[in-house]
């Protein structure tokens, strides 16, 4: 993954290690702090996503427009996008809503420096943010945490905010229609976060944290909303177990 970062040493994510009384997960100074270790270790296929989602960027990338990457937590998206896309002169827009999330990535922006013109970060809730001249918009886990109401407005103001032959990339945990694969996957993931590392009670803990705040779809219900936004053209790229990224074209 990105060059610039291999010297920034993230910090263990141990938040759930003791057992500690159930409180909605937040995306607060605690969580920004291992977070590069927390996502590396939760996510199936993250590396591949992240640098995947660089070479759609390069790809799809059209001079004098913009590319937001929505919900950029520490930037591992928006470094990613800027190292493939070299010297070239681009316009990316990275908004997060979580204050600890923005202070360490506006660090992260000054210490790889020169990127002052061409990357723009802002702190809010991108259910408000301007999206317009749009060749790529990236939703790399994020709209998971937008409250159910919220996701059609929004993937519609996305889709408008695309210029023709711009693409969305959605990623996201998924549920499946099938309850026994869905245990079945949901099972092999959990395996997968001991494989990682993480003990039965992190992992239980977390689950329980994440329980109002994570709310996962299927694939068809993803589907079926961006083509009503207008997409033409939706494909999965990448799938492990319950967890996917797709691509959408205007
Ligand atoms: C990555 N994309 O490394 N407005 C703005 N930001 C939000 C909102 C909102 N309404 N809701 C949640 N967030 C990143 C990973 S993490 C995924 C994305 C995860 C932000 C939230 O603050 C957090 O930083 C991010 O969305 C989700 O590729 O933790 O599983």
């Amino acid at each position: 993954m990105v060059l610039y970062l291999t010297y920034i040493k993230p910090l263990k994510d141990d938040l759930y290690k003791a057992k500690i009384s159930k409180e909605d997960f937040v995306f607060d100074e605690q969580v920004a702090e291992v977070f590069d270790d927390m996502i590396a270790r939760s996510i199936p296929g993250y590396a591949t996503m992240i640098s995947t989602l660089g070479e759609f960027a390069k790809r799809y990338y059209k001079s004098d427009s913009k590319i937001y990457d929505l919900g950029c937590s520490l930037g591992g998206v928006t470094f990613e996008i800027c190292e493939q896309l070299g010297e070239s002169d681009f316009n990316l827009i990275a908004i997060d809503n979580s204050e600890a999330m923005i202070e360490r990535l506006v660090q992260r922006k000054s210490i790889i420096g020169g990127l002052e013109d061409r990357v723009e970060i802002l702190c809010e809730d991108i259910n408000d943010s301007i999206i317009e001249n749009a060749s790529i918009v990236i939703l790399n886990f994020t709209l998971q945490f937008l409250p159910l109401k919220y996701r059609s407005r929004l993937i519609k103001r996305i889709y408008d905010g695309l210029i023709p032959g711009g693409i969305l990339i959605l990623s996201e945990k998924i549920v499946l229609g099938d309850e026994n694969l869905n245990d079945l996957f949901v099972e092999m993931y959990h395996k997968f976060k001991e494989s990682n590392g993480y003990s039965k009670l992190e992992i239980s803990q977390k689950r329980l944290a994440l329980e109002n705040i994570l709310i996962p779809e299927t694939i068809s219900m993803h589907k079926n909303r961006l083509v009503s936004a207008g997409f033409r053209s939706f494909e999965i790229w990448f799938q492990h177990l319950n967890f996917a990224s797709t691509i959408s074209l205007k």
